[in-house]
């Protein structure tokens, strides 16, 4: 029986200005008032030590290179490892990542209660674009400032339990979770940076887009039978603003934990990882079910190809 106090610590809108230094001291925080909750496991957001600087456009992509971390642990996040080994604390968090070959990844690790990086995933669906496209009036830039992530969904043993990770845009595809959930996952920690605006022609409005997150990731954690942990950073940042909304949702797909507010607030929920057997021994048996024989284009074909009329 595997019983665990998890949290997903929500971080409000980081300023162009702010410094690795401050933005650690409130990750701290949170984990502090975890620490008094008694969780084990903490979650914090994709791209959680800077700004959402994707928004931005820069002509030479090399001046946003001060957003990356080109080493980690590095001495700016070194007191958060330091507490959590003092907490004996596992945790995750989403950073950019600047290889030694020089190449850019959107990037999360999670990391043992002893401070060991145990996995490190780099986001594999990157949305937006590459170029700038005057039309728009929010630009999203990942695929200017990010390659695709070349680790695959990955999981590791840690704590008594299956972990993996998904970053933000990969929580909306089925594909992701199922790859992890033909690994046995039982909990997945997703960041988030949701702008609340950025398409071409319409506004979908908040409510809908928080549906859309809520609806990813409730089917992805009952499709699997998983608890997951899908955490935002949000409010305003430098003018713009991204939602809240960061939850905990049980194997069964309901949501056990829901933040209130768009700053940095802390959401605790009990997991019970035993919970994650029956889907997985039932409908979710994949050995049982699974026709694997009828899936082949999902993994050979990547846009839709319609019959001939
Ligand atoms: N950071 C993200 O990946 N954001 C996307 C937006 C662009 C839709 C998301 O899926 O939330």
């Amino acid at each position: 029986m595997t019983k665990m106090t998890i949290a997903g610590a929500q971080i409000g809108g980081i300023q162009k200005d702010e410094t690795r230094e401050e933005v650690v001291a409130r990750m701290i925080a949170l984990m502090d008032d975890a620490h008094e909750k008694g969780v084990a496991f903490i979650a914090y957001p994709e791209m959680t030590l800077t700004t959402f600087f994707p928004r931005f456009y820069v002509e030479d992509r090399a001046d946003f290179d001060h957003w990356f971390e080109t080493e980690m642990p590095n001495a700016s996040v070194q007191p958060l490892f330091e507490r959590a080994r003092e907490y004996g604390m596992g945790f995750t968090f989403g950073y950019c990542e600047l290889t030694p070959e020089g190449e850019h990844f959107n990037t999360s690790i999670i990391v043992s209660p002893k401070g060991e990086i145990l996995l490190s995933y780099r986001k594999t669906h990157l949305p937006g674009h590459a170029e700038f496209e005057p039309e728009r009036t929010h630009q999203h830039l990942e695929k200017r400032y990010f390659l695709p992530g070349d680790t695959g969904f990955n999981v590791v043993r840690s704590q008594g339990i299956i972990m993996g990770m998904s970053i933000c845009n990969d929580r909306r595809w089925p594909e992701s979770w199922r790859v992890l959930g033909l690994q046995g996952v039982q909990l997945v920690s997703i960041g988030y940076n949701t702008p609340s605006q950025n398409n071409l022609s319409k506004d979908e409005g908040i409510e809908r887009r928080m549906y859309h997150h809520e609806l990813s990731v409730c089917a992805g954690a009952y499709q699997n039978s998983t608890y997951a942990i899908a955490v935002a950073k949000c409010g305003m940042e430098d003018g713009n603003h991204m939602f809240a909304g960061s939850i905990i949702v049980d194997p069964d797909g309901f949501v056990i934990a829901k933040a209130q507010g768009e700053g940095d607030e802390l959401i605790v929920a009990e997991a019970d990882f035993d919970k994650c057997t029956f889907g997985k021994s039932t409908v979710f048996n994949f050995d049982a079910h699974r026709r694997i024989e009828h899936y082949g284009l999902i993994a050979s074909q990547t846009g839709v190809k319609e019959p001939s009329e």
